[in-house]
C-alpha cells in the first residue's frame, strides 16, 4: 500500500457532508495514555465501567484494527440554535435525529474510494463515539483541531460544536498541519460549569458532569447535584455556549438529519413524565436521547420540573413516588419537596421505602418540603 492521497480523500469528506478532515497516526501519544490511566484509577469515569473495560484497546488503536497506521478523522458541524422543550433544555447534539446514523452513513461514501485504492474490508475500520476509541487524541494528532480546557475539541474558524468520528486504515499519509489556535489564558468553560466537573483546566470529573448524570448515570442523581442541574433535560452544553470561539460559525441548517426531532415538538415535561413503553418504543426511537433509557429521561424530567417550580407537576410526581425505578422515586420526591407540595404522599413513600439509602433520600426531600 502507498501513501494515501490526501486531497483526494479531503474531497470526498466534504462531498459526503462533513466539515473537517484530517489525517494522522493511529497513534495515542504518552501523556494521553498516561492521562487516561490517572482518570480511571481515580474514578473520575463514574459507572462508564467499559472506559476502564477497554483501556488497552484505548490507547492503542491498532487492537481495534489490527495493522492501522493512519486515522482519518472526520468532523460535523451541529452548531445550531437552542430549542427548549417546555422550558427544559436538551443538548443540541441530541436535538435532532441520531448523529450516529447520519455519521455512517456519510462514511459510506468512503468505500467506493477506499476500494479503488486498493483497500481490502479488513484494511480500514470506522468509528463513532460509541467505540474504544479515544477519539479526541486521535482528532488532535490528525490536525482537526486543538484541544480545549472542556477537554473538547474545537476549530478555530469552525468553532467548538464539533462530532467525531473516524477511519482507521491500513497505509502511511502525510499528517495533516494542525490549525493554529488556543485557550489562552479562557477559563469560561470552568468558571460556567455549575457542578465544578471541569477540576482543572483539560481534566473532566465525569460524575460530576451534568452530562453524564442525566445521559449515563442509571439510578438517583446525587441529591448535591440535583438543583444544578437546573433545567437540563438531557446533556448540558453549558462548557461550548460559554466559550468565545462558540460564536464565531453560524448555525447549520442544511443537513435534514440535524432537523429536530419530531418527538421534541410534541413532547412537554409532563408527558415526558408520563411516558410508557409504547410511546417510548413509538416516538422516541431515532433520537440520541434513547441512550438515557426511558426512566433516566422521566427522572431527568421530574428534577427539571422540580427546578422550574412546577406545581402542575404534582399529581403527576405524586404517582412517580410509587415507581418502580428508584431513580425516578428519588427526582419525583425531590421535585416535590422543592415545590413544597404531596406531603402526604411523600410520608406515605418515605415510610414504605425498604431500602436505607432510598429512605435517607426521600427523608430530605421530605425535610425541604417542610421548611
Ligand atoms: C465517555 C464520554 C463522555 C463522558 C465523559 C467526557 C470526558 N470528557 O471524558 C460524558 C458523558 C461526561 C460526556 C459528555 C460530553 N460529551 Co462525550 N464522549 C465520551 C466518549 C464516548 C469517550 C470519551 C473518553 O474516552 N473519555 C475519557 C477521557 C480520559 O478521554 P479524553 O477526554 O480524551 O481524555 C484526555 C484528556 O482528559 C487529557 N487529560 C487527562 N488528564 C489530563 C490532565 C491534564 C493536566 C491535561 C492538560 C490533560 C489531561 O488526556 C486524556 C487522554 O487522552 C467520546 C467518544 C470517544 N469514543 O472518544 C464522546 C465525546 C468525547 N463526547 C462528545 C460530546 C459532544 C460530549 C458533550 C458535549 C455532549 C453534551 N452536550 O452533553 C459532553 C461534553 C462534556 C465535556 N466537557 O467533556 C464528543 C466530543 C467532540 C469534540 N468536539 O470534542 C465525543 C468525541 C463524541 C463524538 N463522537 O463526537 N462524554
Amino acid at each position: 500500500m502507498t501513501k494515501l492521497p490526501t486531497s483526494l480523500l479531503r474531497e470526498t469528506a466534504l462531498e459526503a457532508g462533513f466539515d473537517l478532515m484530517g489525517l494522522g497516526p493511529a497513534r495515542v501519544p504518552l501523556q494521553a495514555r498516561q492521562s487516561l490511566e490517572k482518570w480511571i484509577e481515580n474514578g473520575s469515569h463514574g459507572e462508564m465501567a467499559w472506559l476502564q473495560r477497554n483501556r488497552q484497546v484505548l490507547v492503542d488503536p491498532r487492537l481495534f484494527l489490527p495493522g492501522a497506521q493512519t486515522v482519518l478523522s472526520l468532523a460535523l458541524n451541529y452548531g445550531r440554535p437552542r430549542e427548549p422543550l417546555d422550558g427544559a433544555q436538551i443538548a443540541r447534539y441530541a436535538q435532532g435525529r441520531d448523529y450516529h446514523r447520519s455519521f455512517k452513513a456519510k462514511m459510506k461514501k468512503f468505500l467506493p474510494l477506499l476500494h479503488k485504492l486498493g483497500l481490502k474490508r479488513e484494511e480500514y475500520r470506522a468509528g463513532v463515539d460509541a467505540v474504544p476509541l479515544l477519539e479526541r487524541s486521535l482528532a488532535e494528532g490528525a490536525g482537526i483541531g486543538f484541544r480545549a480546557k472542556s477537554t473538547g475539541i474545537i476549530h478555530p474558524y469552525v468553532g467548538p460544536w464539533l462530532l467525531l468520528g473516524e477511519l482507521l486504515l491500513r497505509g502511511e499519509a502525510e499528517p495533516s498541519i494542525p490549525p493554529p489556535g488556543s485557550c489562552g489564558t479562557c477559563t469560561a468553560c470552568l468558571d460556567a460549569c455549575p457542578t465544578g466537573a471541569l477540576t482543572q483546566p483539560g481534566v473532566l470529573d465525569a460524575r460530576l458532569c451534568i452530562s453524564y448524570t442525566t445521559i449515563e448515570l442509571r439510578g438517583p442523581i446525587p441529591p448535591s447535584l440535583r438543583e444544578a442541574q437546573g433545567n437540563w433535560l438531557f446533556g448540558c452544553d453549558i462548557c461550548i455556549e460559554v466559550c468565545p470561539y462558540s460564536s464565531r460559525q453560524g448555525a447549520r441548517t442544511d443537513d435534514p438529519d440535524l432537523h429536530t426531532h419530531p418527538a421534541l415538538e410534541t413532547y412537554d415535561l409532563l408527558m415526558i413524565l408520563a411516558c410508557d413503553e409504547e410511546q417510548w418504543n413509538r416516538d422516541w426511537t431515532g433520537t440520541a436521547i434513547r441512550r438515557a433509557r426511558r426512566e433516566g429521561l422521566r427522572r431527568n424530567a421530574a428534577i427539571v420540573l422540580g427546578n422550574l417550580g412546577r406545581e402542575d407537576a404534582a399529581p403527576l410526581l405524586e404517582r412517580a413516588l410509587q415507581d418502580a425505578d428508584a431513580g425516578l422515586r428519588t427526582a419525583a420526591a425531590y421535585a416535590l419537596g422543592k415545590i413544597g407540595m404531596g406531603r402526604k404522599a411523600l410520608e406515605k413513600a418515605t415510610q414504605k421505602e425498604e431500602d436505607p439509602h432510598l429512605r435517607a433520600d426521600l427523608l430530605a426531600s421530605l425535610e425541604a418540603s417542610i421548611h
